[in-house]
């Protein structure tokens, strides 16, 4: 068995990288071993140049840092600051979307216009914008203002996260005073309040970091809604994914990273330049994704999925990339060393995220239809130096249908009760059909055995009738192991579920019926599975803590993916971990985030790695829910 990843094209791909005496991620984990246990707890403390203080979790060595800060401070302030930059990741991603809306309605970004103005209506609407009589830009530039404003310091809390929850989750937060007033003024309180000699309270320091993750929340929203606007909202669509994607015979480019405004206008200029690659002697131009951008592009244009997060070194290795095209997030410096040995590009494209190495071709929103062009070229060229070199290209692909936003589902639904679509969905979930929902988000770590957790996990609770939802790499993992089709529903879903997804499947029209898990895009669209749920609390008059609704990171790394599972819990959902985060160290931390934030939220963490184990534990907490609400278990 191969230990690193239960994906066939990985593995194959890692024997390839062996062969060839490349270092892949895999090396380098364990290049790094024995990794530091202090920094494992969340023991260590760099804050000030009087350390690094470490403390000994045996209580043998020493108990307190230089500045007599003790282990609950540390690992409590260590992880507000990780919260928090996950935090300013999501929300730098939507606050440059904001900008992009903006600079079109100013006339200054003429390749954004926006693509769905019912989305912008909508959104208008939901921030008490008056559209009667005014003219789309108008609008539109309303909109960019109302998003940039939740940045600074507002009168009043976040627009972005209070106009999307329950009224009572709003009232919730403000009564505990976790309620922020501004995406980066909490992300800087969140930074001040951890330097030294601030904050040493850690159940204070985690009430701060929760109201970063409903920052975090709102960025994710914000992205979600803006992203739809300039490039339409996802409808489902079908698509492929995994290695197999990659062609031979056309230009190969790898879209990586996490902005659609890059990778979206991308698709868009290679229709244009598909005659250049003829010329070359290409079939075509074909565009993959990787990680979030790859799944932004795959919803909206059905672009087929490469591979995801920990794998990304390895197309690079088939021989026949001929650009890998990344703007920011998740991307290993490492590919440039790798591309150094093929004929593949690597072109970076913000200012803010360069590589040494790689070839970098600036984006701006003025011209960015001229740079698209660029480096389309690049990977034209690149093409044609490959030509009569030797590749390896895994004949591995699933097919998938995606584009599940929130809209989708709700139209799917619709089909089957026109006046209230989302009846049938708490009908089946009152009768016990369906169970509950998990959304599965996060990413790989190349410390668990790539997808493992996600499959096993996946096929538990479909088992037990849990309609799966899934975003950012946990949908590559679903995805790219055959779990997002109809097929996978026929074989993984319980009796209840599967009756429900062929009745959808039916009345839409689709050939079987729908995934037992459903693609909602990148982890930005984590919102779209607040937006679920918040329409079902409504809809049954309770709060986003009363429902049969949990979250997964099976596999998660990021700092990302802890700002996300932040807002899970504060949203209330039993939010489950499959790596043991640096927060052991102190004992009051993770009883206040395993234990007593339920008091507060209603949510809290449960910490797992057995996937098993962590699936029976989800389920139980939807058994516990279902109860409460006098539903069936
Ligand atoms: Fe990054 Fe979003 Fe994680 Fe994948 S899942 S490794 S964050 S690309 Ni968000
Ligand atoms: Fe050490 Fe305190 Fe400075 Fe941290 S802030 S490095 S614990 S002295």
């Amino acid at each position: 068995m191969d230990t690193r990843s239960v994906d066939l094209a990985v593995q194959e791909m890692l024997e390839v990288a062996f062969q060839n005496k490349i270092e892949t991620a895999w090396d380098r984990l364990n290049s790094q071993q024995p990794q530091c246990g202090f920094g494992e707890l969340g023991l260590c403390c760099r804050n000030c140049t009087q350390g690094p203080c470490r403390i000994d979790p045996f209580g043998d060595g020493p108990r307190k840092g230089v500045c007599g800060a003790d282990a609950d401070t540390l690992v409590a302030r260590n992880l507000a600051r990780s919260i928090v930059a996950g935090t300013a990741s999501h929300s730098g991603h939507s606050k440059h979307l904001a900008h992009v809306l903006k600079k079109w309605a100013d006339g200054k970004a003429p390749d954004y216009p926006v693509k769905d103005e019912r989305k912008l209506l909508a959104v208008a609407q939901r921030h008490g914008i008056e559209v009667e009589g005014k003219e789309i830009k108008t609008i539109a530039r309303l909109v960019a203002e109302v998003a940039l404003e939740d940045f600074s310091e507002r009168e009043t809390p976040i627009a972005f996260a209070n106009r999307t929850v329950t009224k009572s989750r709003a009232e919730l937060w403000n009564k505990f005073g976790i309620n922020p007033i501004g995406i980066d003024s909490i992300i800087a309180e969140m930074m001040h309040r951890t330097t030294l000699g601030v904050d040493a309270d850690a159940n204070n320091l985690l009430l701060g970091s929760i109201a970063a993750g409903i920052a975090d929340y709102a960025g994710c929203h914000m992205g979600t809604d803006l992203s739809d606007i300039l490039f339409g909202t996802p409808t489902p669509v079908f698509s492929e994914m995994n290695m197999g994607v990659l062609d031979p015979k056309q230009v190969n480019v790898a879209l990586h990273g996490h902005n659609p405004v890059l990778s979206d206008l991308l698709v868009q200029v290679s229709r244009e330049m598909r005659e250049e690659a003829k010329m070359a002697g290409a079939t075509g131009i074909n565009l993959v994704g990787i990680c979030c951008t790859g799944s932004e592009v795959l919803m909206r244009h059905g672009v087929p999925s490469c591979t995801h997060s920990v794998s990304q070194e390895l197309p690079i290795l088939t021989g026949i990339l001929d650009a890998m095209v990344v703007d920011y997030q998740c991307v290993y410096p490492s590919i440039t060393t790798l591309a150094g040995c093929y004929s593949t590009k690597v072109i970076t494209t913000m200012s803010m995220a360069k590589i040494p190495g790689a070839i970098h071709i600036e984006i701006h929103e003025e011209d960015a239809w001229e740079k698209g062009k660029e480096i389309l070229r690049l990977a034209i060229a690149a093409f044609k130096e490959r030509a009569g070199r030797s590749f390896h290209v895994p004949q591995c692909k699933e097919k998938v249908i995606a584009g599940f936003s929130t809209e989708a589902i709700v139209a799917a639904l619709a089909k089957l009760n026109q006046e209230e679509p989302l009846q049938p969905l708490i009908d089946n979930i009152v009768n016990g059909n369906i169970q509950g929902i998990c959304l599965f988000a996060g990413c790989n770590n190349v410390k668990v055995r790539q997808d493992e957790n996600y499959i096993i996990m996946a096929k538990e609770l479909a088992k037990r009738n849990v309609l799966l939802l899934a975003t950012g790499c946990g949908a590559g993992s679903l995805g790219r192991l055959g779990f997002m089709n109809g097929e996978a529903t026929k074989a993984y879903a319980g009796e209840g579920m599967k009756a429900v997804l062929s009745a959808i499947g039916e009345a839409n029209g689709l050939e079987g019926p729908l995934p037992p898990v459903l693609h909602l895009g990148s982890c930005v669209d984590n919102s779209r599975a607040v937006d679920i749920a918040v329409a079902i609390a409504e809809k049954l008059g309770v709060d986003t803590d009363m429902l049969p609704v949990v979250a997964s990171a099976p596999e998660y790394k990021t700092e990302k993916a802890f700002s996300i599972g932040t807002y899970a819990v504060a949203l209330g959902f039993p939010t489950h971990l499959g790596m043991v985060p640096p927060v052991v160290g102190s004992k009051q931390v993770v009883k206040t985030l395993t234990k007593d934030i339920r008091g507060i939220t209603g949510g809290y963490l449960i910490v797992e790695t057995n996937p098993l184990e962590a699936a029976k534990k989800l389920f139980l907490a939807i058994q516990e829910r279902r109860a409460d609400l006098g539903l069936s278990t």
